[in-house]
């Protein structure tokens, strides 16, 4: 077995909303990998905000302004990433959003809003990328899935709903583009901490931890939120030929909560 297999040389990585969050930690570790940045976020502050970030950890990261949910501004930027960067050889859809809603009171448009972030950005994108990745003769997609790709809760229907069909278009890209040697996996991260969980995670007026971050720990095997930190190695790997006949596979990265009943009361 080849070390170099997990090498990412010479690979362009787009990691979609990589501005900082789950989808910076990606792009660092890529980086390291060998690989060339590309990240996007949906206005020229945030992306030269982003630039900063990665400059500060010294990465060169190509930023560009683009909206994943607007096909045609996807497709320019694709374009654009060609002329000025290179061909896209894995795209990791990792843009996403949150409302947390009791279902009976949710808005049919932020169930919408949710839906076209987590789940219609990640078909536009990869519809744009996957082309130049069959000509070229190889890629890697990696969607950026949920524990509720899995398992539902109150107040998350639409992200849950999102996230389930994340799970079943990472595995239906498999099935449509395996043969053009495109391998689609998806990362399931468990409770981690990121801006998208921080109120789950604040301190009680009392100073107490909040009743959510109690719960989530007594449900992790590993007693822990997640970091960004523990989902580069799992990222690396689906992004590097050391995967080239894993696809169509969720990869849970959750410190074993989707495996645990949960300790009785
Ligand atoms: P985050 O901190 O909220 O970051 C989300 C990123 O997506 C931000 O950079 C955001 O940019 C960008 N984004 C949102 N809508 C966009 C759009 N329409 N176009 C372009 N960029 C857009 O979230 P995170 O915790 O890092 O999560 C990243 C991914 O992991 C998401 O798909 C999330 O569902 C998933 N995930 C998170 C956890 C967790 O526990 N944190 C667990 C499982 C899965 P703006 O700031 O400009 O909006
Ligand atoms: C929530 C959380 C979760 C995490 C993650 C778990 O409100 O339950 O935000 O949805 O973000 O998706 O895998």
């Amino acid at each position: 077995m080849n070390m170099k297999n997990f090498s990412l040389e010479g690979k362009v990585a787009w990691i979609t909303g990589a501005s900082y969050g789950i989808g910076f930690a990606i792009a660092e570790a890529y980086h390291v990998a060998g690989a060339t940045i590309v990240f996007n976020d949906i206005n020229e502050e945030l992306v030269a905000k982003g630039i900063k970030a990665y400059e500060e950890k010294g990465i060169k990261a190509h930023g560009y302004v683009c909206d994943v949910t607007n096909e045609d501004a996807v497709v320019a930027t694709v374009k654009k990433i060609k002329e000025e960067v290179g061909v896209i050889d894995i795209l990791v859809n990792n843009a996403g959003i949150i409302r947390r809603i009791p279902m009976i009171e949710m808005s049919a448009a932020d169930f919408r809003k949710v839906i076209d972030v987590d789940l219609n950005a990640p078909f536009i994108v990869s519809k744009a990328v996957i082309p130049d990745m069959i000509a070229k003769g190889h890629g890697k997609i990696i969607n950026i899935c949920s524990m509720m790709s899995e398992l539902g809760r109150e107040t998350v229907s639409a992200y849950a709903a999102a996230k389930g069909g994340l799970k079943m278009l990472t595995r239906n890209i498999c099935s449509e583009y395996g043969g053009a040697n495109i391998q689609c996996n998806g990362i399931g991260p468990g409770y981690i901490a990121t801006p998208q969980t921080a109120p789950l995670r604040e301190r009680q007026a009392d100073g107490s931890r909040h009743p959510f971050d109690q719960f989530i720990v007594s449900k992790t095997p590993a007693g822990r939120w997640g970091s960004t930190e523990d989902l580069q190695g799992p990222a690396v790997f689906l992004a590097s030929d050391a995967s080239n006949f894993v696809n169509g596979h969720i990869l849970y990265v959750d410190g074993g909560i989707l495996a645990y009943i949960g300790k009785q009361p």
